[in-house]
């Protein structure tokens, strides 16, 4: 087993910060002058949170994409050291190909990350315990004068949220990998009854992976600097949570003939794979066993041995689709390591205020910055996205994407399986919109002090 390099990994590839500090603040930076931004990397590296930082005000980690590295210097050999994912970046042809971004989600229509309009070269991550403590940081660390060689493109906010909760109104962020050497197994069991341990190599560069390999590390000034260091994929998701609810109603009405909300909740559990308190369906078909306003962090199920056919949880939904378990393939062990490979790490939050009444259009904006960690971007998140959430043909379907987050195809149908007959709802609508995202590169702390220094000899 690995020993992990605490001090030289970033903090948020550890941790989410998110119980101490609720309030997030992503500032997508320009740099307008490499040898200024240098120095100003120099003066504030020392504030970037490592992975053996036990903060409780404020946390800060920062991430490039390959427009911000080449500004810095990279040269071309230096930069095809990296995935190709990330030297094309998410807006380019080939990526949008692979994502599905397409129609009203491609990148002419995003707010951010369009290449030569808004292209972004630096995420700073800034968390903190309140709104007050981010934006007195935010302040701290970047002017609005273009001092430091940085112009803000944008500031994403994730504030606090009145509970626990995302906006379509489901318990997020239970089912999470352990990297192997975090100490986070125990933790991790006793918050939701199980821990797969994945090996770090999957989430960190220089760790031997699942493939019982250790990739070649991306170079710069050093043959080391992809050392400690992941990808980080960001992409603002908008939420229509009124569009869903009114879906959600009218499915129900027309399919059970029913107004009843214990219905409703059942056809909306369905199309995520957990009732709205966090149970998995694949264990609790019937109800949700928590009582109203409570949670349930239950990690411990698969679907082989008692869901095989999806009359818990429907192959087709979101968590079945996104995270197969031992159902991928015929025989449950192989199938459980072969998903190992396709893992991430998921550290989003919700933006937005939430939505009162549903049943109303606010008309507001809202949704889910889609943060993930992975160390190698197109067999982790870009296979997720393509082969499972966007694949028509996903788990012997036909015609069918990921009912909540997939593309719509024309056909938009969700079958829900069922005793002695299936059941079929068709007309999804689009309950998410991609509006701007892109490919970061997370260096380890040894390699962000190489980028105060000068130019990449290679
Ligand atoms: Fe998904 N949601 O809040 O409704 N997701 N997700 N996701 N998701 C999960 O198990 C959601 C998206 C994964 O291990 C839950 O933690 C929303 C993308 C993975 O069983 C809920 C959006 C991708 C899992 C949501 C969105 C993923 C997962 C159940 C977009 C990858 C773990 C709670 C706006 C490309 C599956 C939980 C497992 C679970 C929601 C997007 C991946 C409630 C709203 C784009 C791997």
């Amino acid at each position: 087993m690995s020993t992990l390099n605490f001090s030289d990994i970033q903090g948020f590839v550890l941790s989410s910060y998110a119980d101490k500090m609720p309030c997030a603040s992503y500032l997508l930076l320009c740099i307008t002058d490499a040898a200024a931004c240098r120095l100003w990397l120099k003066s504030n590296i020392g504030y970037i949170t490592r992975g053996t930082d036990r903060k409780k005000d404020f946390c800060l980690n920062i991430a490039f994409t390959a427009t911000g590295f080449r500004k810095l210097g990279f040269s071309d050999d230096s930069l095809s050291s990296f995935s190709v994912a990330f030297q094309e970046g998410m807006a380019s042809p080939v990526r949008q190909q692979i994502l599905g971004d397409r129609g009203n989600e491609s990148p002419d229509h995003w707010e951010w990350g369009i290449p030569d309009q808004s292209a972004v070269d630096i995420l700073l991550l800034i968390f903190g315990k309140d709104d007050t403590e981010v934006a007195h940081q935010q302040a701290f660390f970047v002017s609005d004068q273009n001092t430091d060689g940085l112009s803000i493109i944008k500031t994403l906010s994730a504030g606090r949220q009145p509970d626990a909760k995302e906006h379509f109104g489901f318990l997020d962020g239970i089912g999470q990998p352990v990297i192997e050497g975090s100490s986070a197994e125990a933790r991790q069991l006793s918050r939701t009854g199980h821990a797969t341990v994945i090996k770090a190599g999957e989430f960190l560069l220089g760790y031997e992976n699942e493939m019982k390999i250790t990739d070649p590390l991306p170079t710069y000034n050093n043959e080391e600097f992809g050392n400690n260091g992941t990808y980080l994929v960001f992409r603002q998701l908008e939420q229509h949570v009124h569009t869903f609810r009114q879906f959600i109603v009218k499915q129900a009405k027309a399919l059970y003939n029913t107004d009843d909300p214990l219905v409703q909740d059942k056809l909306a559990a369905k199309i995520v794979g957990r009732w709205k308190s966090g149970a998995p369906l694949a264990k609790y078909p019937e109800a949700d066993p928590v009582p109203y306003g409570k949670f349930s962090e239950d990690n411990n199920f698969g679907y082989a041995f008692n869901d095989m056919e999806g009359l818990g949880c429907p192959v087709g939904a979101h968590i079945r689709r996104t995270n197969p378990r031992d159902a991928l393939l015929d025989d449950a062990e192989i199938s459980l390591n072969t998903v190992k490979r396709h893992r991430i790490i998921r550290r989003g939050r919700s933006y937005g205020d939430r939505s009162i009444n549903p049943d109303e259009n606010d008309y507001k904006s809202r949704g889910l910055h889609f943060i993930c960690i992975n160390s190698n971007i197109e067999r982790q998140f870009e296979f997720i996205q393509q082969t499972w959430i966007n694949n028509p043909y996903f788990g012997a379907l036909f015609g069918e994407t990921d009912p909540l987050t997939g593309p719509r195809n024309g056909d938009d149908l969700f079958t829900v399986p069922g005793c002695p007959v299936r059941t079929r709802v068709s007309g999804l609508d689009q309950f998410v919109t991609m509006k701007g995202g892109e490919y970061f590169f997370m260096p380890g702390m040894a390699a962000l002090k190489t980028l105060t220094y000068n130019v990449d000899p290679s």
